[in-house]
C-alpha cells in the first residue's frame, strides 16, 4: 500500500506545514475549544448553544403572535377542544386602510393553536361563508381521514355546516392549519399551529415568536385581493403591513427564537436579520438536529416552508428583520403609479399591472397580446419591437409632474429641493423621497408603546415584508415594556440623532423650517 501510505504522509505534511502560518494556529486552537464543555460563547460559535436567562429543564415560554390572536380551548371528553369559524372581514393592513380577507374567529390570519406534544386535539371548524370550505393540518400527521382534502377524503363543510376534526399530537413544531380550497388561501385562510415539546428544546429561549407571511394583490381604488395574480403589491406579518406590523421588543442578552410560515401563493422570502447571526434550527419538519443547524442573517422561507430561527440578542439596537426581495421592501408596488410611468398608450411586451394581476381588458384570455411579458409589471413605455423601456422614450411626452413628487424627466437643476441632482442620471428617481407617505394621524397610529425611544420617522425605512427587532439594555427594556418613566426619541439606537419630529413631512431631504402640513408641496417643483 505503498500509494497510500504517500498520501498520508502527504497530508501530514500538509498539516504541518499549515500550522506553522497564524490561520493553521488559529485552527489548532479553536479544536480546544469544547462548545458543549460549558455554555460559554467561543466567539466563532455565534451562539449556537448560548442560553438567555432561562435555565435548562424550564418548561417552553409561550409563543408570541404580535398583531394575531391565540384560540382559547376548554378540556373536554379528553381533548382540548377548539372552535375555528371561517368567516369573511376586513383587516387593517396599515393605519386606515382595511382590506376584505377571509380568515377565522375575527382575525386573518386566524388565530394560533398553541398546544404540547401528546395533546389530543378537538378542532371543530364552522363555516360560515357563503361556499363549502375545509381544513387541511400542513405538516401534521393526522389519520388520512382527518386530513381535510375535499372529495377525496371527506365532503367540503357546507355552507352554515360543521365539521369535528379530532387526532392526537405526536410531534412537535412549527405548523399551520389553512383551506384546501385554493382560492380561499388567496382570501387568507390560514393561521399558526405550533406544537411544543413536553420539555423546552436546548438551550431554552426567552422568548419565542411567530409570524405568518402572507402576500396580495390589491390594485388601487380596491379592497379585494385577486386571487387569480400571481404578482402582489401588498405584502404581510400577521396580517399588517410594515411599518404597522408590531415591533419586537427584546431585552438584550436574550435567546430569541422566531417561527416564520411563508403562506404567500408563488415567492419565496429571503429573510434577512441586521446585526446579528442566527441559527436556523427547525423546519416545517420540526426540529433540525443541532449537528446540522445553518449560520446565517438570511434564511429563505419558500412557499408553504416554516423555518425557526434562533439567536443571542447581544448587539443593542433597532435592527430591521426583512424579505430582502426589493419588490417586496414595499407598500403597493405598482408601475401605474410613480415616477417612472409615464401615461402612454399600450405596453403587451410587458404587460402593467392590470393584465399582468390577471385582468384582461380586450380581447381573448389568448390574444398575443396577453402572451408573455417581459418583467410583469415594469413594462410602462414598452411595445412588441420595444422590449424594454421605463421612463420616457425619445420623442415621447415625459409623466406630468405630480404633487410631491419629482418629474418623471430628469431635467438639469431643477430638483434641488428634493436632492435630485443638478445633471440628468438615468434611472432618476427611484427613491420616492418627497413623498407624502403618512398623515399626522397615521403617524399616531402607527406609534405603539412598542416604538418608544425608536427614532422620528423612524418608518421611512420599514416598508413592506419587515419588521423590527429591538434589542433593548435592560434599563430601557424595563422603560418601553412598562410605558413609564422618560424615553427620548432614538434612545435605542445608541450614537443617533432624535430625528426630525414628525410634520408629515418627513420624506424630503431638503429639511425646511416651516413643516406645516400641505403648505410646501410642491416648493421643489415651483424653481422650475
Ligand atoms: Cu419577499
Amino acid at each position: 500500500m505503498g500509494a497510500e501510505s504517500d498520501r498520508r504522509n502527504f497530508l501530514l505534511g500538509g498539516g504541518s506545514l499549515a500550522a506553522g502560518f497564524a490561520a493553521g494556529g488559529a485552527i489548532a486552537q479553536e479544536k480546544k475549544e469544547d462548545p458543549h464543555a460549558g455554555h460559554g460563547t467561543p466567539a466563532s460559535d455565534r451562539g449556537k448553544l448560548t442560553p438567555g436567562f432561562r435555565k435548562a429543564g424550564d418548561p417552553p415560554v409561550p409563543v408570541e403572535t404580535p398583531d394575531a390572536p391565540k384560540l382559547k380551548w376548554e378540556m373536554k371528553n379528553g381533548a382540548k377542544e377548539f372552535h375555528l369559524h371561517a368567516q369573511a372581514m376586513k383587516r387593517e393592513f396599515l393605519p386606515d386602510q382595511w382590506f376584505d380577507v377571509w380568515g377565522y374567529n375575527g382575525s386573518m390570519p386566524g388565530p394560533m393553536i398553541e398546544v404540547v406534544e401528546g395533546d389530543k386535539v378537538r378542532i371543530v371548524v364552522h363555516n360560515e361563508l357563503p361556499e363549502p370550505t375545509i381544513m387541511h393540518w400542513h405538516g401534521i400527521d393526522v389519520p388520512n381521514v382527518m386530513d381535510g382534502v375535499e372529495g377525496m377524503i371527506q365532503d367540503p363543510i357546507p355552507p352554515g355546516g360543521s365539521f369535528t376534526y379530532e387526532f392526537t399530537l405526536e410531534q412537535n413544531g412549527t405548523f399551520f392549519y389553512h383551506t384546501h380550497i385554493a382560492m380561499q388561501q388567496g382570501m387568507g385562510m390560514v393561521g399558526l399551529f405550533v406544537v411544543h415539546p413536553k420539555a423546552a428544546h436546548f438551550p431554552p429561549v426567552d422568548r419565542d415568536i411567530a409570524l405568518i407571511i402572507q402576500e396580495w394583490a390589491i390594485l388601487p381604488g380596491s379592497t379585494i385581493h385577486n386571487t387569480m395574480s400571481m404578482e402582489f403589491n401588498l405584502f404581510t406579518l400577521n396580517g399588517r403591513a410594515a411599518p404597522y406590523v408590531t415591533p419586537l421588543v427584546i431585552k438584550q442578552g436574550e435567546r430569541v427564537r422566531i417561527r416564520l410560515v411563508n403562506f404567500s401563493a408563488i415567492d419565496h422570502h429571503p429573510m434577512h436579520l441586521h446585526g446579528m447571526q442566527f441559527w436556523v434550527t427547525g423546519t416545517e419538519g420540526g426540529r433540525i438536529p443541532e449537528t446540522a443547524w445553518i449560520p446565517g442573517n438570511n434564511v429563505l422561507v419558500a412557499v408553504a416552508q416554516s423555518r425557526d430561527i434562533e439567536f443571542v440578542a447581544k448587539n443593542p439596537g433597532d435592527w430591521v428583520f426583512h424579505c430582502h426581495m426589493f419588490h417586496h421592501m414595499m407598500n403597493f408596488m405598482s408601475s401605474m403609479a410613480g415616477p417612472m410611468a409615464s401615461h402612454t398608450k399600450g405596453m403587451p411586451a410587458g404587460a402593467p399591472m392590470g393584465p399582468s394581476m390577471g385582468m384582461i381588458t380586450r380581447g381573448p384570455a389568448l390574444n398575443p397580446e396577453f402572451g408573455a411579458a417581459l418583467g410583469r409589471g415594469t413594462g410602462e413605455n414598452t411595445g412588441t419591437d420595444r422590449a424594454v423601456g421605463n421612463g420616457p422614450q425619445p420623442g415621447q411626452p415625459g409623466m406630468p409632474a405630480m404633487p410631491g413628487m419629482p418629474d418623471g424627466q430628469p431635467k438639469g437643476g431643477g430638483h434641488e429641493g428634493h436632492g435630485g441632482p443638478a445633471k440628468p442620471v438615468p434611472g432618476f428617481p427611484q427613491s420616492m423621497g418627497g413623498m407624502e407617505m403618512y398623515t399626522p394621524a397615521q403617524i399616531k397610529r402607527l406609534s405603539k408603546p412598542e416604538t418608544r425611544g425608536m427614532r422620528n420617522g423612524w418608518f421611512e425605512g420599514v416598508e413592506g415584508l419587515m419588521t423590527v427587532v429591538r434589542v433593548l439594555p435592560p434599563d430601557l427594556y424595563d422603560k418601553v415594556v412598562s410605558g413609564k418613566g422618560e424615553v427620548a426619541p432614538g434612545a435605542s439606537v445608541p450614537g443617533a440623532t432624535p430625528g426630525k419630529a414628525s410634520g408629515g413631512h418627513e420624506g424630503h431631504d431638503a429639511p425646511k423650517k416651516d413643516s406645516s402640513p400641505k403648505k410646501d408641496e410642491h416648493e421643489g417643483h415651483k424653481k422650475q
